[in-house]
């Protein structure tokens, strides 16, 4: 009897060899051609399998929100140029799309709402496993959202801070919730007034846009892109409120050294690999791993080696300096090591087929949330209260998992580099103060001022296969630090960073145009980390966003401009989530030019396709651009910022010579 029969059935058996276009990873490389000889299926495979794909779905004009549909639009076909019900093509995907919209802020704020309940709890002394670990931060955040702070113990200050995030939560009846108003500038405040789109309720803003966008409801393309917008400020609001609760309780990321890539996984080692996104059960994972490391080595280990993938990797990277394995498109990969002997998941990006790789391998998959279960795998109940017990009785059944490898499916490849992490907002302005303590954000904006730097990117987000695996964060990101722009990035973006070397102090020689060597020169000269400084700065998972949001924000106000006129773009070169949809539609709405590597599903109503890349330029400032080539999309977003640094420089010079009156009349 086959091997494949033994393990669980037949399998889909790659005919293809591993295509080298496919990744530009190493590592995963070396992973696709293990699987395409062992004859096991990967999300590459399927990817291929899926294409061509349906042409009325890319363009967004296939609509199923009613079972009277499912419609295709076909403009060529009489009758068949509007559904059933009349809705035109513009209708059609400006619904789509805002229900991506919808399914992203849904993430995030529920992600966020886990964090303000645990908060609560912790306050309340009914979570005996956690505690307030940033108490510094709490005042801070307490402060800016106007509570009185004097005289109060750090639980009750919590427990106030965390009622005031679950507020934000509910119908706050027209007043904006409290998250975005007291992050965002005056002039943003002030915009997003007049336009109507601050939401005055997370899920109230979620549910009306999943309402509006119903059979029968909205027929605008125009109000509903706004009301996204609306719920895509919402999804701002819920990634607010995680990560700032998150610092609170496990603390404020700082500089910190590691290494990425699949060569962190060590064969000696009981090998435990931490995915999906929360850090709430991550954090005391790691903990657990770490009072266990005894057992593991009574197995006959050398210890546990806790190793990340997805953007809870990226937590425990920034926080506890846990490596980093893998991203989206090789969680899959990571398995195939034959290496991990438990896979552990929270929540969100966790791909069905980890089950189905595992079952050729000896790898147990723990799912953890109520929400995600996978068939055949082990499951726990993870719960805040007896969160500490759950942990190690997790990291047992790793250890359990150690003796049952087959040393002959091991293949571990050897690549590996050195990652500098931990840039949270406030490391990033701690390093600015070593230069100007006085005034920290203002060493960024006159490095941009002054011609040094060409401003900020951010490059956010996922893996998509629709391109090369890593192979658009990586072109971007080297020609804009080749071109003097500073680059910040957060999730699978920041992973394939982490796992290319381009965080590690050598990549600034090997890459920075000569500016911003010389601006990083800079902030080394003054004090930087004494392992140096990374050519990419990591800002923390996809719910971190906003972590690169506020900087903007700072520069905003350190300029005295609102944030359209700041010279700081964002890039997901690899969008795939709905998250990444809802924060692109976030940084739209604050002001950034926002590039897209991959087309999202608009392209069946020219309508909607001028919302997204010129109304919106016209009312919010922000604006998206999207190129599938990542040289092409480098150069607009190169000269999206020249435009807005050359105008910053002339307003300053109006200024100087003319006074602030006539400056500000451009
Ligand atoms: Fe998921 Fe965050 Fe996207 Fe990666 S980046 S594919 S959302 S893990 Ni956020
Ligand atoms: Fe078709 Fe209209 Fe139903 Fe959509 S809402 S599936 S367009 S009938």
């Amino acid at each position: 009897m086959s091997e494949e029969i033994i393990l669980g059935g037949p399998r889909y058996v790659s005919k293809r060899p591993a295509d080298p276009k496919r990744t530009c990873d190493p590592a995963a490389m070396e992973m696709l051609e293990c699987a395409a000889c062992r004859g096991e299926q990967t999300v590459f495979d399927r990817y291929a399998a899926q294409t061509p794909q349906c042409p009325f779905g890319l363009a967004g004009i296939c609509c199923r929100i009613c079972i009277q549909g499912p419609c295709r639009i076909n403009p060529k076909r009489p009758g068949a140029e509007k559904g059933i019900c009349g809705a035109h093509d513009y209708t059609i995907v400006a619904r789509n799309v805002a229900r991506y919209v919808a399914g992203g802020a849904s993430c995030h704020s529920d992600h966020g709402r886990h964090a303000a309940v645990a908060l609560l709890h912790t306050a309340e002394g009914k979570l005996p496993d956690y505690k307030i670990t940033d108490e510094t931060k709490l005042r801070r955040i307490a402060g800016r959202l106007g509570l009185e702070a004097e005289g109060k113990t750090a639980a009750e200050l919590a427990k106030e801070v965390a009622t005031e995030a679950l507020r934000d939560y509910n119908d706050r009846m027209g007043e904006p919730c409290s998250w975005l108003d007291t992050t965002i500038t005056e002039g943003r405040r002030a915009k997003f007034k007049h336009c109507d789109i601050a939401p005055d309720g997370i899920d109230k803003a979620i549910v009306q846009l999943i309402h509006g966008t119903a059979m029968g409801m909205d027929a605008d393309p125009v109000n509903i892109i706004f009301r996204a917008l609306r719920t895509a400020l919402a999804d701002y609001t819920g990634m607010h409120i995680a990560t700032d609760l998150t610092d609170v309780l496990f603390g404020t990321p700082e500089p910190v050294i590691s290494e990425a890539n699949l060569g962190v996984i060590k064969p000696e080692y009981v090998n435990l690999a931490i995915h999906g996104h929360n850090p709430i059960l991550s954090e005391l994972v790691v903990d657990a791993a770490r009072r266990l490391d005894d057992e593991a080595k009574a197995a006959g280990a050398a210890g546990i080696n806790v190793v990340g993938v997805c953007c809870t990797g990226n937590e425990l990277l920034m926080r506890q300096g846990v490596y980093l394995a893998a991203n989206q498109s090789s969680q899959e990969l990571a398995i195939m090591t034959g290496a991990i002997d438990a896979m552990l998941v929270d929540i969100q990006c966790i791909q069905p087929s980890i089950r189905a790789v595992a079952e050729c391998y000896h790898t147990k998959i723990i799912t953890t949330s109520d929400i995600v279960k996978i068939p055949g795998s082990y499951h726990f109940d993870f719960r805040e209260e007896k969160a500490m017990e759950t942990a190690e009785a997790m990291v047992r059944l790793a250890i359990a998992g150690y003796a049952e490898r087959n040393p002959e499916r091991i293949h571990i490849p050897e690549h590996k580099c050195t990652v500098i992490a931990g840039w949270s907002l406030e490391a990033m302005i701690d390093l600015f103060a070593k230069v100007n303590p006085e005034r920290p954000v203002s060493v960024l904006t006159d490095a941009i001022l002054s011609g040094e730097l060409r401003g900020v990117c951010l490059v956010a987000g996922c893996n998509n296969l629709k391109g090369s695996h890593d192979e658009g964060h990586l072109t971007i990101a080297k020609e804009l630090a080749k071109n003097d722009v500073l680059v910040v990035a957060t999730g699978c973006a920041a992973v394939a960073y982490a796992k290319a070397g381009l965080m590690s102090p050598q990549s600034v020689d090997q890459y920075a145009g000569p500016g911003l060597k010389a601006f990083l020169g800079r902030l080394a000269a003054a004090g930087s980390p004494e392992f140096g400084l990374p050519l990419v700065f990591h800002m923390g998972s996809c719910v971190d966003n906003t972590r690169a949001e506020d900087l903007m924000t700072l520069m905003a106000n350190e300029l005295g401009v609102d944030t359209p006129k700041v010279p700081y773009v964002a890039s997901a070169p690899e969008a795939m989530h709905e998250k990444a949809m809802s924060i692109g539609s976030g940084c739209v709405a604050l002001g950034f030019p926002t590039h897209v590597g991959v087309m999202p599903h608009i392209e069946g109503s020219q309508l909607v396709y001028g919302i997204a890349t010129q109304i919106a330029h016209d009312v919010y400032g922000g604006y998206f651009i999207f190129d599938t080539d990542p040289e092409s999309g480098a150069r607009k977003l190169l000269s999206a910022l020249d435009y807005r640094s050359w105008k910053l420089r002339v307003h300053r010079q109006a200024a100087e010579r003319y006074g602030t009156a006539a400056a500000a009349s451009w």
